[in-house]
């Protein structure tokens, strides 16, 4: 294991779009405090301190009135860090878990209570070892009422992932939009397998992130990102989330400017509509629906 990585932005600008007032940042993370909250032994990178102190600075940098938290891969399937994250938030947060499947179901209404409104399966074989299919559809059909499944998958293996996303007996959140690759354009393979997804079922709903992530070679302002994914939000408006994916793991190579980020939202939404639908209108819908 390397040294302890930094992959987020010392001093992020101040963004030039304003989020209208109640705007989530529906994906972002916490790291530690390690002293309390130590990473996974099977954790594949080791990032430095990004606790929710640091989190919520950078949502009133920015201009936004919540989080929602996604549990980390470096913190395993134990969620202490972000159940202490969102106990800290004054309600303004709330989170995404990684559990054992055999989680009991009184340690998932434990979850509920905490705040957790979602579990995550990881099917990305650099963040984890292994991601049983079966076992994942066991939990997804114990999941308290009003949860969904977030899912991470790359678009080599969207087919692969089909009968099992079938399967999911509750909504699907798709990470990152199944992360791929924007220079092909909105009518590019990979968009148009993702829309034949979204099309399969009206309750599949996508993460509009991650333009450092999926336009790389490019970079920031992210043109690629831009003109590939505006015309998905506008065909898909009612299914879209946005977050600034802080603290950007393993991005340290390239760590983004998270007011560069936030200026992307009126690019890939460009009406105070879409603007409305996609910060506040949806992911309340989702994490704050009780
Ligand atoms: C993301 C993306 C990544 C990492 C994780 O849980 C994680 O460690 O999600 C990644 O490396 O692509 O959404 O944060």
């Amino acid at each position: 294991m390397n040294d302890r990585i930094v992959s987020w932005h010392p001093n992020p600008s101040k963004p030039r779009y304003r989020p209208p007032p109640g705007a989530i940042d529906a994906h972002c993370h916490v790291f530690g405090p390690m002293a309390r909250f130590p990473f996974s032994p099977k954790a594949k990178y080791l990032p430095q301190d990004a606790g929710p102190e640091m989190l919520f600075a950078l949502r009133d940098h920015l201009g936004f009135s919540r989080n929602v938290i996604v549990q980390a891969s470096c913190h395993g399937t134990d969620n202490a860090a972000t159940l202490d994250a969102i106990a800290r938030s004054e309600a303004r947060a709330r989170g995404v878990a990684v559990v054992d499947p055999a989680i009991s179901d009184a340690d998932l209404a434990a979850l509920h209570r905490g705040g957790i409104r979602g579990v995550r399966f990881n099917f990305l074989k650099r963040l984890v070892d292994d991601a049983p299919k079966d076992r994942f559809l066991d939990v997804a059909r114990r999941l308290p009422p009003g949860w969904h499944v977030v899912i991470y998958f790359e678009a080599d293996i969207l087919e692969e992932l089909r009968p099992f996303m079938a399967a999911i007996p509750v909504p699907v959140v798709v990470d990152h939009m199944g992360r791929p690759d924007v220079t092909q354009g909105p009518d590019g393979a990979d968009m148009k397998a993702f829309r034949r997804l979204l099309d399969s079922r009206p309750d599949i709903w996508f993460k509009a992130t991650c333009p450092d992530r999926l336009d790389l070679a490019n970079g920031d302002p992210w043109n690629a990102f831009a003109h590939a994914v505006a015309p998905l939000v506008a065909d898909y408006p009612d299914r879209a989330l946005w977050g600034t994916d802080w603290p950007h793991p393993n991005m340290e190579k390239a760590i983004p400017d998270d007011g560069h980020l936030v200026d992307m939202i009126p690019r890939i939404a460009p009406t105070a509509e879409l603007q409305h639908k996609l910060l506040v209108a949806n992911p309340t819908k989702l994490y704050w629906n009780d």
